[in-house]
């Protein structure tokens, strides 16, 4: 429908607001040419800052989040898989906003935070999930010491949280959540593929590493 198109549109469009690159840019700085490069929320915080880092954070967790909780008025009480589906795509278009924002020539960032806006968006029933993937983010950068480990870690755990959520909700037809299931594996794959560089240093031993909260470079 019409209505679905738009409303895709508008995620897209939203997601590729990029305030990291903003904020830095309203700083006079050029975020591309600190730290990895990247634009999110981690980058920023070595460019301004952790205040900074956390305002960034929650603005990239509202670009998932808005599109996603507007996309509930598209899908009935027990949603068809199909709904589900055009649902879904509608977190992606945000996340795919992020990644490959118009605005910038579409290099963007690596769509950590604003995925996790997209399943937090997913309610009522299935906004735990986001908090447990938000905990296993901060446990594995607890243990070893990497944000980009942490982020792809908690991306590819998410589609099995989801998972063990619908079946312990068991709040609508099983056989219909396929949707739920494919959407966040393809945003995990995609947002480990982002972190592939990160991945590279991790095995060269370069990736920068947090200890307490201040950064360290091996
Ligand atoms: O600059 O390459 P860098 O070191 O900055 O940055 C790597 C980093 C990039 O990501 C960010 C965003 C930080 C957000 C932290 C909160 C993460 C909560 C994790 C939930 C993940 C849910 C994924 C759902 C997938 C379907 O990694």
């Amino acid at each position: 429908t019409i209505q679905y198109i738009l409303v895709l549109a508008a995620a897209y469009f939203i997601g590729a607001v990029p305030f990291g690159f903003l904020i830095a840019r309203s700083k006079g700085i050029d975020l591309r040419k600190v730290g990895s490069g990247n634009i999110g929320a981690t980058n920023l915080g070595r460019a301004l800052g952790k205040k900074w880092a956390v305002v960034c954070f929650f603005l990239d967790v509202a670009k998932g989040l808005i599109p996603v909780l507007a996309g509930r008025a598209l899908v009935t009480e027990n949603p068809t898989a199909l709904e589900l589906l055009q649902w879904m795509t509608i977190g992606c278009a945000a996340v795919l906003g992020h990644i490959y924002p118009v605005y910038i020539g579409f290099k963007g960032g690596k769509g950590v935070a604003t995925s996790l806006g997209f399943v937090l968006g997913i309610w009522p029933y299935l906004t735990i999930p986001g908090f447990i993937g938000f905990a296993v983010w901060l446990a594995t950068l607890k243990i070893s010491h990497y944000v980009s480990l942490s982020s792809i870690l908690a991306a590819i755990i998410m589609p099995i949280i989801l998972a063990c959520g619908i079946i312990i909700l068991d709040e609508w037809k099983i056989e219909n959540l396929w949707p739920l299931i494919v959407i966040s594996t393809l945003m995990a794959m995609l947002i480990t593929y982002r972190h592939r560089d990160n991945l590279k240093r991790i095995a060269a031993g370069t990736e920068t590493r947090v200890f307490e909260g201040k950064e360290k470079r091996n």
